[in-house]
């Protein structure tokens, strides 16, 4: 009985624990418990409520412990035999094929999944079901943030430096991240930067517990932070603080941003954000007195209609500051999920291959084939973005039979109500999940998984650390893993080989697959993670020490300089009016996590936060004639919300906001707008124009 080393099951911070055995303290309940690793850099024995809660999920009393598959004559979800329950799902998926061709089969997975399981899932779509469609969640996650990386650095890596820079850095520009409540121990970098005479910078509408210990904190409108990026650079250009030798050294494109910025002059961007002009030249002065500086975006800046050109302006005040591709400088986005980072590199991703390859490169394609074995032209090409997949389910040319792992759209997506009814259009649906979700009601057939603590596998942390997750229990009898899953659908589907269900077998042939990719895990190892508290890559060669660092020497363009983004403001795709004629924002609380379908399930979390709410300036209120705690009615286009108000100064009196983490008639996405940036796919869950009520 010894204890084992290995790392939160919730977000892209990737805390490190030490779990230990313990005699459960109630039939089926966890046999571990949650210890302190403080030898873990990056959080060093910090770990907020859900990190410290999260045995209770490993529980059998919480857990699915038995396929369930939906009975023909009664319509209800029954309990069957695994041989059943894979039969029946590998049965769907290939009659789906045949009836309506290869593209009606789809794959939807998740951020969570180690980097084997979202390898081995690209592979299961591309080879086991030759179809197009395979996409997750991530997309909602940080798809603009990743997008306007790769545009302007050719790479896109959440953070180009570990964390520890941060503390180090000499302003810190944080736009739309709430890191006080969705990465509590990050806090300490943070507080590290303020000690050491850094200056910290808050963008964000809302008064958070990040914003209150920022020297200066802007409160821009929701969806308006474009304009106040752009107005940024306007005062920067004007007070003479470009760095003109960076640019001309370092940077293409900087002639067009510069023009745009110019027609952003303060005093609009002061109409169109809230933000005083004042406010602007003491953020610019801030910035620029430093030495060096840092912008972070989180979900609050990216999660828009225009998110990749907000995160491009970010990033042309980075590059038009010499804030970038130096010590201590530069533009990263905090990932989210647990596997954000990893999830997207080896090939979940509608139009990615693994090692962070495109799958419209030839080059790419002949790579990957043939690891994997098949004819280059037997890999499909691109397919739907998430929203546009999911929209798309159980309509003629669309999506029939779906194969959905680590993700509960039932409460995430936007516009839920609408993917609800999507999902129930669909001729097949099998879900793996450890729980059973509000996505997994809906199945034809629901395969029981194991999850953290009951497996091995490797994470990509916010800083493209890859770390190791390692078994500590055996999952509950009756429970297999999500790999022995693939490969006995695969099996099904007449797929013998290719499909390993030991973990470590997978990794191997994820190193092959990776090796001269962007995301190259080639000399990446469990034994060298283990030795070295994770491994960053780039990592091309077992003797190569890995790439903590990018961009020290130039960009990962074709010339090695970073592009400037050409991008202008424009509104939101849905603005107040008439009838709706307030802002809703959406977002996180500390104790909660995503969609709640493993937080909701732990007693201490559940009490912390119980419920959904609606933040409301006391202006806002008393003119809605609503006090503290009464149920409100929130509107918008797409349905209507009834949840307690919580009546706060912290928020704006134009916007009110709700968490996402619950279901039923408090759910945040009946009312959230599905609009897409055009490039990144993303949704607009940050901004969409509601009315509010006091319930009758
Ligand atoms: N407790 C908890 N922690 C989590 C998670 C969780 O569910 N719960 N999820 C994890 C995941 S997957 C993610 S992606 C991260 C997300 O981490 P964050 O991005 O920090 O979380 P959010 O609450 O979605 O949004 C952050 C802030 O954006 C602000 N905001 C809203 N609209 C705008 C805007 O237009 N501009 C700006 N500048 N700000 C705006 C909101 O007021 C909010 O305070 O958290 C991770 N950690
Ligand atoms: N309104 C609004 N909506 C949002 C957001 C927002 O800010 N506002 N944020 C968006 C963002 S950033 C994100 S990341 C998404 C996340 O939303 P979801 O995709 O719904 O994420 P989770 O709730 O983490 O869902 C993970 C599911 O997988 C299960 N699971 C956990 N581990 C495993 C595993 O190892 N294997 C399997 N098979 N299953 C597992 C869990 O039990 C859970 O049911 O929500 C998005 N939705
Ligand atoms: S900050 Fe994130 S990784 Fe760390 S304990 Fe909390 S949820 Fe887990
Ligand atoms: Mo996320």
């Amino acid at each position: 009985m010894t204890s084992t080393d290995t790392h939160c099951p919730y977000c892209a911070l990737q805390c490190g624990m030490r779990l230990r055995p313990v005699r459960p303290d109630r039939p089926g309940g966890p046999a571990v418990e949650v210890g302190e690793r403080p030898e873990f850099p990056v959080n060093r024995g910090a770990l907020c409520g859900k990190g410290r809660s999260a045995a209770a999920v490993l529980g059998r009393s919480v857990r699915l412990t038995e396929p369930l598959v939906r009975d023909v004559r009664t319509g209800t979800l029954r309990p069957a035999a695994w041989d059943e329950a894979l039969d029946r799902a590998a049965r769907g998926l290939t009659e789906a094929g045949e009836r309506y061709g290869r593209d009606a089969v789809g794959v939807f997975g998740g951020g969570g999944l180690t980097n084997e399981k979202a390898y081995l899932l690209g592979k299961f779509a591309r080879v086991a079901l030759r179809t197009p469609h395979i996409d997750y969640n991530g997309r909602f996650c940080m798809s603009s943030a990743a997008a306007g990386q790769r545009a302007a650095f050719g790479l896109d890596r959440g953070l180009p430096f570990p964390l520890e820079d941060v503390a180090r850095t000499g302003c810190l520009l944080l736009a739309g991240s709430n890191l006080a409540d969705t990465m509590p121990p990050a806090l300490r970098y943070l507080r590290a930067q303020q000690e050491a005479g850094g200056r910290l910078i808050v963008v964000d509408p809302r008064r958070t517990r990040t914003a209150e210990g920022a020297d200066l904190h802007l409160r821009p409108a929701p969806g308006t932070d474009l304009a106040l990026a752009l107005a940024l650079l306007h005062l920067v250009i004007v007070e003479g603080r470009v760095d003109e030798a960076f640019v001309a050294a370092r940077t293409t494109g900087y002639a067009h941003a510069r023009a745009a910025a110019m027609a952003h002059w303060p005093e609009r961007a002061e109409r169109i954000t809230g933000v005083p002009v004042s406010a602007m030249r003491q953020a610019v002065a801030m910035f620029c007195d430093a030495p060096s500086g840092m912008v972070l975006t989180a979900r609050g800046s990216e999660q828009h209609s225009k998110g990749t050109d907000t995160v491009g302006a970010w990033i042309n005040l980075c590059l038009a500051t010499g804030r970038a591709g130096r010590p201590l400088s530069g533009y990263g986005c905090l990932t989210g999920q647990g596997n954000g980072q990893g999830g997207r590199e080896h090939g979940q991703k509608a139009d990615q291959l693994p090692g962070y390859r495109s799958l419209t490169d030839p080059g790419a394609r002949a790579h990957v084939a043939g690891v994997w074995g098949v004819d280059p032209d037997s890999l499909p090409g691109p397919g739907r973005s998430a929203y546009e997949l999911l929209d798309s389910l159980g309509t003629d040319g669309g999506v029939r039979a779906l194969l959905l792992m680590g993700s509960n759209p039932v409460v995430s997506a936007p516009h839920a109500s609408h993917v609800t009814e999507r999902l129930g259009a669909l001729d097949h649906l099998v879900v793996c999940d450890v729980v059973r979700s509000e996505t997994a009601e809906l199945a034809d057939v629901v395969l029981p998984t194991a999850q953290w603590a009951e497996e091995d596998g490797t994470m990509t942390n916010l800083e493209g650390r890859v770390i190791l997750r390692q078994a500590a229990v055996a999952p509950p009898p009756g429970v297999r893993t999500d790999l022995a899953v693939l490969h006995a659908l695969a099996a099904r589907l007449g797929r013998d080989t290719g499909f390993p269900a030991a973990a470590g077998e997978v990794f191997d042939e994820l190193r092959a697959a990776s090796a001269g990719g962007q995301a190259d895990y080639a000399g990446i190892s469990y034994d060298r993670i283990r030795a070295e508290d994770g491994v960053f890559w780039p990592c091309p060669a077992p003797e190569h020490p890995g790439t903590p660092r990018l961009f020290l020497d130039r960009f990962a363009t074709a010339d090695g300089r970073a592009r400037f983004a050409d991008v202008s403001h424009r509104p939101a795709a849905e603005e107040p009016d008439a009838r709706y004629p307030l802002r809703l924002t959406t977002g996180r609380v500390l104790a909660q996590y995503q969609s709640g379908a493993q937080t909701r399930r732990t007693p201490e979390l559940r009490r912390a936060a119980p419920g959904p709410f609606v933040e409301l300036h006391p202006r806002l209120a008393a003119r809605l004639g609503i006090a503290d705690g009464d149920p409100v009615v929130v509107t918008s286009r797409r349905g209507r919300v009834v949840a307690p108000a919580v009546v706060t100064g912290a928020i704006r009196p134009d916007t009110v906001f709700m968490p996402f983490h619950w279901a039923g008639p408090g759910r945040a996405n009946t009312l959230t707008n599905p609009a897409l940036d055009p490039v990144s796919r993303m949704p607009e869950f940050k901004v969409c124009a509601v009315r509010v009520e006091k319930a009758a």
